[in-house]
């Protein structure tokens, strides 16, 4: 393969026996072992190397291609990313699979046993991070100039642990054994600033940092599916830069003073912060965001220059998308690097910004918003403070000028928050220094628009735009579920699917196919079985996402005691059913811990009680990550999307096990509405007030005793919570939903409970209830985020794809 200079690079093989050879050269050479006394670790890590230097070969030609192609590029700035286990999807990409399999078995290594070592990087909280990974996965696989920008934390999201069925949480040092697939590159090191003060000099400002810290990158591949592309994902993580080891302090003997300095450093990028709603607030934190920003801007900076020479064109050449507002601070950190360091006037330098970044909002939540103190901004990033301050002042210069004497507006709109505290509103600035803001579901942006941002879309209503979320079909359904994978391939007579999602319609017909609806059922069956909780022929009913009250988790347990009263009570007509729940709550949420601990309590009495057998069963596997997701969702019969409508921006889970052939039991919230609305009013269990309804009563005198007063099943269910049944756990929980019940839980409990008695008497109904799981696979194609990363290049990126050759 010709690369730049004439150099000529052997490609490697793809045949079984060129992969056992380089297995087995990379296991002496790069591993220093031989077969005989290899561990399946060093199998593991010779087995990622060999795969990768694969990928690394359609790498280096997808880097020949986009430089010569100078195109438009696609930065995504997250500070999450969830990119699931590598191994797997890197086997499949570089279709090697079948190769590495021989190989391994022929080197006298169990391949399932080396990929259960394939440690999955939680760099991520939840759906966001999830997101960013699925986006990343279709935009290689369009062949789209991209690259994603994040932190390389040393702990990624917690692990979780139940003991006495309370969450406990440890630190999840998933790098410890290395990460065999990354690429350090130590070259392409930055250096970031912070604290110090402001001067001017010669007409311009100098910011000079009271520290700087060191930002070093490295890289893992993000392959196309079905394509040449290779595309990369760049993340930093904080190094002390050396002069901050104090030798003098050392020589002294004062040895923790002499690395405090360097931990200090590091410690930017020790840990993912667990929150997915209420910021922590922390300077960490924003010393966290801002050393993404920085690191990630002056690449890009590298990167246009070495292809570009004019600034006028950086708008045209750069796409950046920020992954909500947490690299907010990229505005006037691109600001900076304009005006102050390359001498651009203010208004030349404002054009580029807002030309150049694109804000996706996933919230809908208030104080998910993030906002940071003025004083510990002003402290940490001086000269920034000073940019947001500019930057406001023409904003609400704006504002006057288009809503005279309206100061409320002034007041809403403003940058600076200045009751009860002096805040930057992150958000404002985010709408403010963008060319479009989107929300990630019609009915959330609509929302938005209409409320936490109603203002700037009455002032610049062309910036907002909606783009349904999306989720990768070769992550969520080709590797997570290959027997339904191989039953499509079959009922359509292509794999083509997996990079065309549309097609999935083509199994429609197939619904009167009654020995395909027989193999369908008999994959969900399998797949059950393999998930192994629960017996397999129950009905699986799962409710897997982060632990939050708006997303109810509370009404699920509701519901599952009520059953088991049910059955106490005797002559229950319910279907055998497997409840499973998996998610974790941020360590500081005690309301969401509580519920866990009371779902583990409740799990514990009904599956003890001989009353419940083969007809009840709670299960609530510990640690729900991307590995357990692609174990359970293509298991799940029933999906729960039970939030309260207008809370859940999205939902992407909802999407993943509607792809797998789950059937949705979900209020009118999110993208469950647009999933409603492609599979059919038939195929969905709709209950509960849509967002306006809920809104109303949330606003008006909402008393939920009156539902408890009300209803029979429900008061026995709080009631037997409050008495201490489970263990004397969880009476705080049934007391808040008796006294606030924030999530209007009580007022759908009775629509929701009698929903599920439809879903018992579909399920009775196989030959129907196949039907509509076929359905629901067949109409959902619009939820793949290749689709989604469509509508981004169409409304946002304008970017094109640049053609590598296989
Ligand atoms: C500052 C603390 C914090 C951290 C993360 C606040 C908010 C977040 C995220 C925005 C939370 C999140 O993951 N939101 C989810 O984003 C998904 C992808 O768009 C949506 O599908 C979910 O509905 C939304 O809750």
């Amino acid at each position: 393969m010709d690369l730049r200079n004439g150099v000529e690079l052997r490609s490697l093989g793809t045949s079984p026996a060129a992969f056992k050879e380089d297995l087995l050269s990379n296991l002496y050479y790069r591993r220093g072992t031989t077969v005989e006394s290899a561990s399946a670790q060093d199998a593991y890590e010779t087995l990622a190397l060999t795969v990768r230097d694969r990928l690394a070969e359609r790498r280096a030609r997808t880097a020949a291609a986009h430089y010569a192609a100078n195109p438009r590029w696609v930065y995504y700035l997250s500070a999450e990313y969830l990119l699931g286990p590598q191994l797997e999807q890197n086997l499949l990409y570089s279709g090697t699979a079948e190769a590495a399999r021989t190989a391994l078995e022929a080197c006298g290594f169990a391949p399932d046993e080396i990929a259960a070592l394939d440690v999955e990087p939680g760099l991520g909280n939840g759906g966001l991070g999830r997101l960013a990974a699925c986006l990343l996965d279709s935009l290689a696989t369009m062949d789209i100039p991209a690259v994603g920008y994040g932190i390389r934390y040393d702990l990624g999201i917690f692990k979780q642990e139940f003991h006495d069925g309370r969450q406990v949480e440890r630190p999840d040092d998933w790098a410890f054994q290395g990460d065999p697939w990354e690429f350090p590159a130590p070259d392409d090191r930055q250096v970031v600033g912070f604290y110090g003060s402001t001067s001017v000099v010669g007409g311009r400002t100098v910011w000079t940092p009271g520290e700087t810290v060191l930002g070093e990158p490295s890289h893992l591949l993000v392959p196309g599916y079905g394509t040449a592309t290779v595309n990369i994902v760049r993340l930093w993580r904080a190094q002390a830069s050396e002069a901050s080891f104090d030798l003098t302090r050392f020589a002294a003997g004062q040895y923790a003073e002499a690395v405090q300095d360097a931990v200090r450093a590091e410690n930017i990028s020790k840990v993912l912060y667990p929150d997915d709603s209420t910021p922590a607030g922390r300077e960490l934190r924003l010393k966290q965001q801002y050393f993404l920003v920085s690191c990630s801007l002056r690449d890009i900076v590298r990167r246009f220059r070495l292809r570009n020479g004019d600034w006028a064109d950086f708008a045209s050449k750069t796409a950046i998308q920020l992954n909500d507002t947490h690299p907010v601070l990229a505005i006037p950190e691109l600001m900076r690097l304009l005006v102050d360091e390359e001498g651009l006037d203010w208004d030349h330098a404002w054009s580029l910004v807002r030309r150049t970044f694109n804000y996706t909002c996933h919230t809908l939540l208030p104080e998910a918003l993030e906002t940071w103190p003025v004083d510990m901004l002003g402290r940490l990033l001086p000269r920034h403070l000073e940019i947001i301050y500019l930057i406001n002042a023409e904003l609400l210069d704006e504002v006057r000028a288009r809503f005279p004497d309206d100061l409320d507006r002034v007041r809403r709109m403003s940058l600076i928050q200045e009751e009860p505290t002096r805040q930057v509103r992150m958000a404002n600035l985010a709408v403010t220094g963008t060319t479009r803001t989107n929300g990630v579901a019609a009915l959330h942006t609509q929302l938005l628009t209409s409320t936490v941002l109603r203002d700037f879309h009455d002032l610049w209503p062309d910036r907002f735009v909606n783009v349904t979320n999306g989720v990768s079909p070769r992550r969520f359904v080709r590797l997570a579920d290959p027997l339904v994978s191989a039953l499509i391939s079959d009922g359509l007579g292509t794999d083509r699917w997996l990079s065309d999602l549309s097609l999935l319609s083509g199994l429609a017909p197939l619904v009167a196919d009654a020995s395909f609806r027989s193999r369908w059922r008999d994959v969900k069956r399998a797949n059950k079985a393999a998930l192994g909780l629960g017996d397999p022929a129950a009905l699986l009913d799962v409710m897997v996402k982060r632990f939050h009250e708006y997303k109810r988790q509370q009404l699920k347990l509701l519901h599952v005691i009520t059953l088991y009263h049910r059955i106490l009570a005797g002559g229950y007509d319910g279907v055998p059913r497997t409840v499973l729940f998996g998610g974790k709550a941020a360590p500081a949420y005690h309301a969401a811990k509580n519920i866990i601990h009371l779902i583990n309590a409740v799990a514990a009495r009904v599956n003890a009680d001989p009353a419940t057998d083969g007809l009840l069963t709670v299960v609530f596997p510990a640690n729900y990550n991307i590995t357990l997701a692609e174990r359970v969702i293509p298991a799940a019969d029933l999906s729960e999307q039970i939030s309260m409508a207008g809370k859940e921006a999205s939902g992407t889970g909802n999407m993943k096990l509607s792809l797998n052939g789950a059937l949705t039991i979900g209020t009118l919230d999110g993208a469950n509405i647009e999933i409603r609305d492609r599979v059919g009013a038939d195929n969905f269990f709709l209950f509960g007030l849509n967002a306006a309804e809920a809104l109303t009563l949330r606003s008006g005198d909402y008393r939920p005793r009156d539902h408890y007063a009300a209803d029979g099943e429900l008061r026995a269910a709080l009631d037997v919570i409050s008495a201490g049944a489970f263990g004397g756990v969880g009476q705080e929980v049934a007391a808040s939903l008796l006294d606030r019940d924030e999530y209007l839980t009580l007022a759908d409990y009775r629509s929701y409970v009698d929903r599920q008695s439809d879903v018992d008497a579909a399920w009775r109904d196989q030959e129907r209830w196949t039907t509509m799981s076929i359905l629901n696979t067949a109409r959902t194609g619009y939820f793949s985020s290749d689709r989604t990363v469509a509508d981004y290049l169409t409304h946002i990126w304008h970017a094109s794809p640049v053609r590598v050759d296989a």
